[in-house]
């Protein structure tokens, strides 16, 4: 049976999510950075990363896992080192303080990082890499985040599925960006497989007992895989050590203790990586931006997209004609204010 929909402007969506989140007692800073990205995954078609996230904000902000009210501390000793200590709050009010100055110190330095300790994460990354790409900068984006895969050839979760998000700005046009899970599906994939009663493709988990599963209830419950094998089991590592490890702050394993289990949004940090290309360039031939486009126009030119393609498409529809979300998902929004 087809579901009535509802059709509401980015703008009539995002202030019905800030009233949410302000109705849950965050803060006005922590809602409206909160509710950007939220509602630029579902105008953008990442579903995965929408609106289907309030609850488990909500849910995390009940339990008492995250500091719904906490203000940034942003501290710069003029190094290529900068670090945003979020105090427990959701991570994008941390990085619109840190991203400002980031881009400053990479024009200056070629290079500068930024560490977010202390952040509870549920958010995709690209928001964050556009708004460097959009500052002219490159950008590398990775956090962990709670045990639920194995690593290549075990059978018990440990990894997270720990994206890795990159940006490289193109002048004139919208800025080449991936980011994806390290894992084979991000989870909140597989999560709206058991909330539409539809199985997984084979390949994405194990059970409980390290067999291979479809049924998403399983996988949630066992361990998902890492992409590409060996590739991405250690890719994922690499996440761990260079956005826990390296950055003080909690690897998967040991985010997945804190928290309990695997229904709230994990604590731990981030590390943003930002780069000057007209800084790496310098004294070399030819201009960094003009050799790119070379290279995009070849990749294009084999009938290939490039990454961020649908999700740019998707953009311009839904920036024209609004979203446009099911009864059910009016209703669960409607039910977050009562
Ligand atoms: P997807 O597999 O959906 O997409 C990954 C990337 O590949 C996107 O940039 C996508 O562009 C691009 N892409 C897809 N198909 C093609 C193609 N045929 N040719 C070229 N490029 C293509 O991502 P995931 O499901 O792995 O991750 C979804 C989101 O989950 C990410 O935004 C990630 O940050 C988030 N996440 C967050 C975590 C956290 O701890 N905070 C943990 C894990 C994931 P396009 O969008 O245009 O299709
Ligand atoms: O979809 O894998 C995921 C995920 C984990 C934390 C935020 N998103």
């Amino acid at each position: 049976m087809t579901q009535e929909t509802n059709t509401l402007s980015i703008d009539e969506l995002s202030a019905l999510v800030v009233k949410i989140f302000t109705h849950a007692g965050m803060s006005d800073q922590q809602a409206q950075a909160t509710a950007k990205v939220i509602v630029s995954g579902e105008r953008d078609g990442c579903k995965s990363h929408g609106i289907y996230r309030i609850e488990g904000c909500l849910r995390t902000i009940a339990a008492g896992k995250v500091e719904p009210r906490a203000e940034p501390e942003l501290t710069d000793d003029r190094s290529a080192v900068l670090r945003v200590d979020a105090k427990g709050a959701f991570s994008p009010a941390a990085f619109a303080l840190g991203a400002p100055v980031l881009a400053e110190r990479a024009r200056e330095l070629g290079v500068a990082t930024l560490v977010i300790n202390s952040c509870t994460h549920f958010s995709a990354l690209w928001p964050e890499i556009e708004t460097l790409t959009d500052m002219g900068l490159a950008a590398l984006a990775i956090c962990p985040s709670y045990a639920s895969v194995a690593p290549h050839g075990g059978k018990e979760p440990l990894l997270g599925t720990n994206p890795l998000a990159f940006g490289w700005p193109r002048p004139a046009k919208h800025p080449y960006v991936f980011d994806f899970a390290t894992s084979i599906a991000a989870r909140g994939e597989i999560e709206l497989h058991r909330r539409a009663g539809t199985q997984i493709p084979e390949g994405w988990a194990m059970d409980v007992n390290g067999e291979p599963t479809i049924d998403p209830e399983e996988a949630l419950a066992g361990a998902m895989l890492p992409f590409g094998a060996h590739k991405g089991s250690a890719i994922s590592t690499m996440i761990e050590l260079l956005s826990g490890v390296m950055i003080g702050d909690m690897t998967s394993p040991e985010a997945l203790e804190n928290l309990g289990n695997t229904t709230l949004s994990p604590h731990h940090g981030e590390l943003i990586i930002a780069f000057s290309p007209e800084k790496f360039s310098a004294g070399r031939p030819g201009n960094p931006f003009d050799r790119a486009e070379t290279l995009f126009d070849a990749i294009l030119g084999q009938g290939a997209r490039l990454p961020s393609q649908r999700r740019f498409a998707m953009r311009d529809k839904t920036m024209r004609e609004g979203v446009t979300l099911t009864s059910d998902e009016m209703q669960s929004l409607q039910s977050f204010l009562s």
